[in-house]
């Protein structure tokens, strides 16, 4: 931490990136170090491959689109990942930067940053934050407060996660004494549907099969259903209406976003390491949700997944 102190207070200038298909965390904790940032007085600017979910426009994230801003800035910072082909296609921009840096809670990678801030023990990329403008001592104001709450409580899916711990707690609670609206940022968080819901509802049931006894769900959206739901329906929903089914482990999803090309995603409920399972496919994430991409065809991944899935739900007694 003392290295990313010294880090804000000597340069003036910063670009801030999270990662691709972004979630409530790297954009809440990405907006929250702009608007701290700011509030110090620096030049932020702040990037992001992918749209803000709808379900999270509350936070009033405004993504910067010129990359020619980067050109001069000091410092690059990435948030809530861990390695540049999470940030697509401002990669070869963060590539570049004069100095490196890295907040995340992920496993660390393999890379070297020049100032490394990484705990993957914290929940949360917006934890890590708050601890830092608490030493910092940084004014937290009410919309810093809702972007942090917003990260912190979804990637614990609203405090029911394993990874959910005391300072989950505490820390929601300190920012929810700066005032936001906490009952309309819990109603778009965690129960907002778009108005499709059902028609895609359907579709991701239809498109379910059960595996190895029922421990293993895939669901499969192939490229005509990926184009029809993604203007409707954020992915994320596909998870919510399988979890936590009696007798299931492991539920996977198989999303065709280009002709041949595969987006993997894991969740658990238990026990299995679904970081392991993105893995063997060249991804990965956390022990509970994790994500991999994968070229070729349908036929072919689904038995790997299988596979992959049994020999990882098989570790377990
Ligand atoms: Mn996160």
């Amino acid at each position: 931490m003392k290295d990313i102190i010294n880090l804000i207070n000597t340069n003036n200038s910063f670009a801030l990136f999270c990662h691709i298909s972004p979630d409530a965390d790297a954009l809440g904790s990405m907006n929250a170090l702009n608007l701290a940032l700011k509030k110090m007085h620096k030049k932020v600017y702040i990037y992001c491959d992918g749209k803000v979910p709808r379900n999270i426009s509350f936070l009033k994230v405004n993504l910067e689109k010129n990359t020619s801003l980067i050109e001069n800035i000091d410092v690059c910072i990435m948030l809530d990942c861990n390695s540049m082909d999470r940030l697509g296609c401002y990669a070869k921009y963060y590539e570049k930067a004069k100095i490196k840096a890295i907040i995340d809670h992920h496993q660390k990678d393999n890379y070297k940053f020049d100032v490394e801030y990484v705990d993957s023990s914290s929940p949360s990329t917006a934890d890590i934050l708050c601890e830092l403008f608490k030493t910092m001592k940084v004014k937290i104001n009410a919309l810093i407060a809702l972007n942090l709450y917003a990260g912190l409580s979804s990637d614990t899916g609203c405090f029911v996660h394993p990874n959910t711990n005391i300072y989950s707690h505490i820390h929601s609670s300190e920012l929810i004494e700066q005032g936001f609206n906490l009952e309309n940022a819990n109603y778009n968080m965690f129960k907002f549907k778009p108005r499709n819901y059902l028609r895609f509802y359907k579709t991701a049931l239809r498109n379910t099969k059960q595996f190895l006894r029922g421990k293993l769900y895939i669901t499969t959206f192939n490229l005509r259903a990926y184009r029809r739901f993604s203007k409707i329906c954020d992915e994320s929903f596909s998870f919510q209406f399988l979890d936590g089914i009696d007798g299931n482990e492991i539920r996977a999803r198989i999303t065709e976003k280009e002709s041949g090309v595969f987006t993997l995603s894991f969740r658990s409920n238990k026990f299995a390491n679904v970081c392991l399972v993105a893995e063997k496919f060249g991804g990965g994430g956390h022990i509970r949700a994790s994500g991999a991409t994968y070229s070729g065809s349908l036929k072919e991944v689904v038995p790997l997944i299988i596979d992959a899935c049994r020999e990882e739900l098989g570790k377990a007694k």
